[in-house]
């Protein structure tokens, strides 16, 4: 690793580091319930939703707060909120009817920990939790506007849209996707995760930014930034599952190659793949770098999660 890549590395574990002392507290107060809430589904819930996650949705939030002028404080339930929604749909993409993983942050998976009955129900709970947040913390006057931007991006024209999406062409919902072109793959993949990873990530910083009360232009810049962040995280997302390590990543890798799946690497190949993954980096960059300091640390994000190992 050379000295630019090594202080970025630091930079980022520092400040990813701090937005988990930050939010890993606030998290586990979320979950305290009265005593009408079944300790199994209490349990289930904080297995899924405490493991040690890098924690970048909530990053992006609070930091997008930060870039509007606000403070980490004013977005901390727009961080929750978030963080539950990634945390719920990973209990039930990892379910046998889907991806059918056994472990998740290094961890064996909710409903290999529980049952399946027990993960599909923690997931199901953590989905209103969510909206439960946000309508209680968030400004009142921005709550109705909150619960819409985080209702849409993990719906179906969004998160679960793009989940099914991605299904069909491993089940044959749809027609064979290796007789179609590269260009034509490409887009395919590209509508996938925009919505299945990428909404998630622009609520996040549209969220943080709603929580500041910050600008419409604000709001815009940071629509641009995360357009081209959450692209450039599942490009890498692909490389390090063709290249990544168990041990690192904290979950199986090679999954994609195994099941046949068209990625970013198989399509366009590893080089041109890392080339378009820096590209959206410095794109997400320059979107936001009329605000100085205060953006540093999506800056750093930003070029950070083309380069990172987990
Ligand atoms: C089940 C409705 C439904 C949706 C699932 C997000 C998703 C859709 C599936 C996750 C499967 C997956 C591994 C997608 C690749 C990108 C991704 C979301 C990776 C995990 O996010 P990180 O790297 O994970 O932020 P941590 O554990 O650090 O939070």
């Amino acid at each position: 690793m050379d000295a630019s890549a090594d202080s970025l590395q630091k930079l980022v574990q520092e400040t990813l580091t701090k937005v988990q002392e930050f939010i890993n507290p606030r998290l586990e107060s979320a979950l305290t319930f009265s005593d009408q809430a079944a300790p199994r589904l209490v349990e289930s819930m904080r297995h899924a939703l405490l493991a040690p996650g890098k924690r970048l949705r909530p990053a992006l939030a609070l930091e997008a707060s930060r870039t509007c002028g606000g403070t980490w404080e004013q977005a901390a339930p727009a961080a929750l909120a978030v963080e539950m929604i990634h945390a719920y749909s990973l209990v039930h993409d990892d379910l046998p009817a889907m991806d059918d993983d056994d472990l998740r942050r290094g961890r064996p998976t909710c409903h290999r920990a529980f049952d399946e009955a027990t993960a599909i129900l923690c997931g199901d709970a953590l989905q209103p939790l969510a909206f439960q947040v946000l309508a209680s913390g968030m400004p009142v006057d921005v709550v109705p506007e909150a619960c819409r931007v985080l209702a849409q991006a993990a719906g179906a024209e969004s998160l679960v849209g793009g989940q099914v999406d991605d299904l069909a062409a491993e089940r044959g919902w749809v027609p064979d996707l290796s007789n179609q072109t590269p260009e034509q793959q490409v887009e395919w993949m590209e509508r996938i995760h925009r919505r299945k990873t990428g909404r998630l990530f622009l609520a996040s910083l549209d969220l943080g930014c709603l929580a500041a009360g910050g600008h419409p232009q604000c709001r815009r810049n940071l629509k641009e930034y995360g357009e081209s962040f959450g692209l450039a995280f599942q490009i890498a997302d692909d490389l390090l599952d063709a290249e990544g390590s168990e041990s690192s990543m904290g979950k199986r890798v090679g999954k994609d190659a195994e099941r046949g799946k068209i990625t970013f690497p198989t399509v366009i190949g590893k080089e041109l793949s890392r080339q378009r993954a820096d590209a959206l980096a410095e794109q997400a960059t320059a979107a936001i770098s009329g605000y100085g300091n205060a953006a540093d640390s999506l800056s750093a994000l930003a070029r950070w999660i083309v380069s990172r190992q987990t």
